[in-house]
């Protein structure tokens, strides 16, 4: 009897566990394009038709190399609209009743394939360097999850940068040489952009006709969607991008998407480049003199650091993560998060930019909408709905951890040890937003006051209970209380009135 292979949207090389434990000659590889998948949440366009092209050239690699293919198209008639359904249908179909999985990334998927009535084995996702026995044995009677140690079991672990058993330059970390300003004038070519060939074409067609009216602009399509092109993308970054990534990693300008950043997470995570090759290549940049050593061990940590302690939480804190809300916080999210009108120069930036290119930059994640979304008090839970429908690199495992967590401390502080809040000027000193924005950052009060000013102050004092005693909160406090009386009643009131503004769906 055949054995049933299934291979899912983000598991595209010939390198997952499930198709390097098939045998080609009998077992039957199942792909399939399901309504259930594209539409548990209002997926950008441009992430599904990224995902539907990057898996009909897979499929069709596989064909050519003498694998059965079982692969269902979104619009066959026959299609049942769901993973399981589909191996139902296709283990009938070939008198199958065992299928060999790969751990989806995700818990409603596990779960999904758990209760499927075949014999369903679920193989280790080995593209990650850590296991999750590794992590929970890290993790294992540890007070707090700190990123940093754990990144440094990953560099022993590899290799990468390592001289012996030192980091190389002697320093683990170069984060305090990466956090520069961009000065206005400068230029970043962007990623290398591919023209559709005829099955991206044919795919950006069903998407406009299907998901046209998500949020996010399908045209104009420039992503990679097979290995070939991921890897010229990625050569193209090392060469143009990568020597000044260290250095402008957290900066933001009105006029540059994507400066020096890799936009590497898509490929990455669907299975088009692999982590560990991509992080070799980065290294050989700094020895080959190309990319200075703060650029690559920024680079290399966000691979094999955080991406890897992000999905060893994801795993770890189980299926109810999600549903966390660790400061109560309960607003609806905002319409200007769908692309409506708002006055806030950043927030508008970083939105219309995600709508256009379903891409943003981690500061903009984290510091603009992220840091908008937890002053203002929106329910995490909406927050995340956001953030997994609205990137092109987002999985729940990935992006759960980042939201929940470190975005929003909704998980209480298991990934950050303080909430990553700001007022106007760290956007101010970051970016050249502030410079065209109807709001005015140096105001602290008053109707013109940047609202990022005014939240930073409520929040502190809503939750003071909470963060009064983090060491690292005590100088914000401080701040605070060393403001007199009168000038803190008047920030939390303008602050009450900006938020009964936003409420009444006023355009702020
Ligand atoms: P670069 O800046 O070039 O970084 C290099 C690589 O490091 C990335 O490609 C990515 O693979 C990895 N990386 C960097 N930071 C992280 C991180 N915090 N977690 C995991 N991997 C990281 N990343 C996703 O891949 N999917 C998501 O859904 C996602 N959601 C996020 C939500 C929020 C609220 C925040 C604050 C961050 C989120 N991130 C997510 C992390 C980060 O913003 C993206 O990985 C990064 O912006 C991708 O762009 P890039 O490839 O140009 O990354
Ligand atoms: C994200 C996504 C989308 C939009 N569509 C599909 C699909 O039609 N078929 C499929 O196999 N996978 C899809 N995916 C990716 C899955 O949802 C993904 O495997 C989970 O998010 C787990 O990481
Ligand atoms: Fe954003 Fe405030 Fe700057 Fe406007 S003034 S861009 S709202 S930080």
């Amino acid at each position: 009897m055949s054995r049933l292979i299934l291979i899912l949207g983000d598991q595209l090389t010939e390198q997952i566990a499930a198709l390097r434990s098939a045998d080609k000659s009998h077992d039957v590889v199942v792909m399939s394009e399901v309504a259930d998948e594209a539409s548990y949440v209002a997926h950008h366009p441009k992430k599904i038709a990224f995902l539907f092209a990057a898996m009909r050239k897979f499929a069709l690699r596989l064909e050519t190399d003498g694998w059965n293919i079982s692969y269902t198209k979104l619009d066959d008639p026959q299609n049942s609209g769901s993973i399981v359904g589909e191996l139902l249908r296709y283990a009938e179909e070939h008198n199958a009743d065992t299928v060999v999985a790969t751990e989806p990334g995700e818990w409603r998927l596990i779960h999904a394939l758990n209760e499927c009535p075949l014999k369903v084995t679920q193989l280790d996702d080995e593209r990650f360097i850590a296991s999750h026995e590794e992590f929970e044995s890290w993790a294992d009677g540890r007070k707090e999850l700190r990123m940093e140690w754990f990144y440094r079991d990953m560099r022993r672990k590899t290799g990468l940068l390592m001289d012996g058993d030192k980091p190389a330059g002697d320093k683990w970390n170069y984060d305090h040489e990466n956090r520069k300003p961009a000065p206005g004038d400068i230029k970043y070519s962007g990623p290398m952009q591919f023209t559709p060939d005829e099955t991206v074409s044919e795919v950006l067609e069903l998407v406009k006709e299907r998901f046209g009216q998500n949020f996010g602009d399908l045209h104009p399509f420039w992503f990679a969607t097979d290995p070939g092109q991921a890897k010229r993308h990625l050569t193209h970054w090392i060469k143009n991008g990568l020597a000044k990534f260290g250095d402008y990693q957290d900066a933001m300008l009105n006029d540059e998407k994507f400066l020096y950043h890799s936009i590497t997470s898509q490929y990455i995570s669907a299975g088009l480049l692999d982590p560990l090759e991509v992080c070799q290549e980065v290294e050989q940049a700094w020895e080959d003199g190309i990319a200075p050593l703060n650029a690559v061990e920024g680079f290399i940590r966000q691979i094999i650091g955080w991406r890897e302690y992000i999905r060893g939480i994801y795993f770890l804190a189980g299926p109810d993560y999600t549903s966390r809300n660790a400061l109560g916080h309960k607003r609806v999210l905002p319409h200007f998060y769908w692309g409506a009108e708002t006055k806030m120069r950043c927030v508008s930036q970083a939105v219309a930019q995600t709508r256009e290119e379903a891409y943003a930059h981690h500061i903009q994640r984290l510091m603009v909408t992220g840091n908008f979304a937890l002053l203002a008090g929106i329910d995490p839970g909406h927050v995340h709905e956001w953030y997994l429908a609205v990137y092109a690199d987002a999985y729940e495992w990935v992006e759960a951890p980042n939201t929940i967590g470190m975005s929003q401390f909704a998980d209480g502080g298991l990934v950050g040890s303080k909430p990553y809040v700001s007022s106007g000027n760290y956007i101010d000193r970051m970016s050249d937003y502030c410079k065209s924005c109807a709001y005015k950052v140096k105001e602290k009060t008053g109707k013109d006051a940047c609202p990022f000013n005014l939240l930073y102050w409520h929040f502190l004092d809503r939750h003071r209970d909470r963060f009064e005693s983090n060491q690292r909160m005590r100088n914000m406090y401080r701040t605070w209380d060393r403001m007199d009386e009168e000038r803190r009643e008047t920030v939390l009131s303008d602050a009450e009135t900006w938020l009964k503004k936003l409420d009444a769906g006023e355009t702020v």
